[in-house]
C-alpha cells in the first residue's frame, strides 16, 4: 500500500515529472480564520498553478496523508474545528490511529519528501519565540529543515519570534538562509529584520542549483529560503511592535504552552490589529509561492540537463 494518495493533479506531475510545489495546512486550520483562510488556500493554489508548477497542499484525512487535496477536502479543513496540528512528534500517530491533522512545516516537509517534492512554500516558519532562555520554546520546524530535504520559500519569520536566536540555531544545525534579492534578513511583515542574511541569491535558479549541489555533496537536510514581502504590503515594525508585546504578554497570562503558543499569537494579533496582519499575511504567501513554482521549475531543468 502507497504511503499516500497523491491528489489526481499531483499524480499526473509526478508520473510526468513536472514541476511541484508543497504547500502546508496549518496555515489554513491555525494560522487564519474562516472564510479567508479557505480564499487564501484555493488562491495559492491558483498562483501556482498560474506559474506553471502543480499545487500539494498536505494534509492526514482519516489516517491518510494526502498529497495535493481536492477543493471538497481543503474547505472541510478550513472549515474543521478542533483539527489537530501535525509537527515531525504527531505525524505517525495521527495516521496510525486514523485521525485528521494539519500539516505544520516541519510535517509538511517530512510529507514532501516522502512524496519526492523538492520545493515548499508558506508563510512565516517557526523558530526560536522569545524568552526561549526561559520557556526552552524552539519550534521542531528549525530541526527539520537540518534533516530533509526540501527547499522552504518563507517571508522570513515573525516578530513574534527571536530572530537573531532562530538564525544562530539554523546556523548551528547547518540550514543554509538565503534572502533573495536583498541583503538583509525579512521579517514577515516587514521587508527588513535589520540584521543581514548569512546568503543572498538573486535568481530562482541559483536557489535551485545550491539545492541540487547539497544533495550531490551528499549533506541532509534543506534550505530556508527568505523572500521579502513586496513592498505595496508591509506593515512597519514600529506599528507592530506594541501589538506583539501585547499578544506574548496575553499567552503568557493564559498560561500558553506547547503546540498552542503560536497559534495563540496569530490569533491574538489578528484581533488585536483588526485582520490589518491578514492581509499583508495574504500578499506575502501568495508572492512566496510564485518563487516557489519559479525555484521548482529550475529545479527540474537542471534534473534534465544531468
Ligand atoms: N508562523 C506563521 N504562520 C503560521 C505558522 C507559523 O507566521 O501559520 C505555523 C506553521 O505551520 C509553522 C507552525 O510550521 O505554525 C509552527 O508552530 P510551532 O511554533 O508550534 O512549531
Ligand atoms: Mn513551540
Amino acid at each position: 500500500m502507497s504511503l499516500y494518495t497523491p491528489s489526481p493533479e499531483v499524480a499526473d506531475a509526478l508520473a510526468a515529472g513536472s514541476p511541484i510545489v508543497a504547500l502546508e495546512s496549518t496555515i489554513i486550520t491555525h494560522g487564519m480564520p474562516y472564510p479567508q483562510n479557505l480564499e487564501v488556500a484555493r488562491q495559492v493554489e491558483a498562483d501556482v498553478r498560474a506559474a506553471g508548477a502543480v499545487p500539494a497542499t498536505m494534509a492526514v484525512i482519516d489516517g491518510t496523508l494526502h498529497v495535493g487535496l481536492t477543493d471538497v477536502q481543503l474547505e472541510g479543513l478550513a472549515q474543521a474545528r478542533e483539527v489537530a496540528k501535525l509537527s515531525r512528534a504527531d505525524m505517525a500517530a495521527c495516521v496510525a490511529s486514523g485521525g485528521t491533522g494539519a500539516t505544520t512545516v516541519a510535517a509538511t516537509m517530512i510529507a514532501a519528501r516522502i512524496a519526492g517534492i523538492a520545493v515548499f512554500a508558506t508563510g512565516g516558519i517557526g523558530g526560536v519565540h522569545k524568552g526561549a532562555e526561559g520557556s526552552f520554546d524552539i519550534s521542531a520546524d528549525l530541526m527539520e529543515l537540518a534533516q530533509t530535504p526540501v527547499t522552504v520559500v518563507a517571508a522570513g519569520a515573525k516578530a513574534i519570534l527571536d530572530i537573531p536566536k532562530t538564525l544562530e540555531v539554523l546556523e548551528t544545525q547547518g540550514v543554509p538562509v538565503i534572502a533573495y534579492g536583498q541583503d538583509d534578513m525579512p521579517a514577515f511583515w516587514s521587508r527588513s529584520a535589520g540584521l543581514k542574511a548569512p546568503l543572498r541569491m538573486d535568481t530562482g535558479r541559483a536557489i535551485a542549483a545550491a539545492h541540487a549541489q547539497r544533495a550531490t555533496l551528499g549533506i541532509p537536510g534543506g534550505q530556508l529560503v527568505a523572500n521579502p514581502i513586496p513592498e505595496t504590503d508591509e506593515i512597519d515594525r514600529d506599528t507592530l511592535a506594541p501589538i506583539i508585546a501585547q499578544a506574548t504578554q496575553d499567552a503568557q497570562t493564559h498560561g500558553i504552552t506547547g503546540k498552542g503558543v503560536t497559534p495563540y499569537l496569530l490569533q491574538r494579533i489578528f484581533e488585536l490589529t483588526e485582520g490589518r496582519s491578514l492581509t499583508a499575511n495574504i500578499a506575502l504567501v501568495r508572492n512566496n509561492a510564485l518563487l516557489a513554482a519559479e525555484i521548482a521549475t529550475e529545479l527540474g531543468a537542471i534534473g534534465k540537463d544531468a
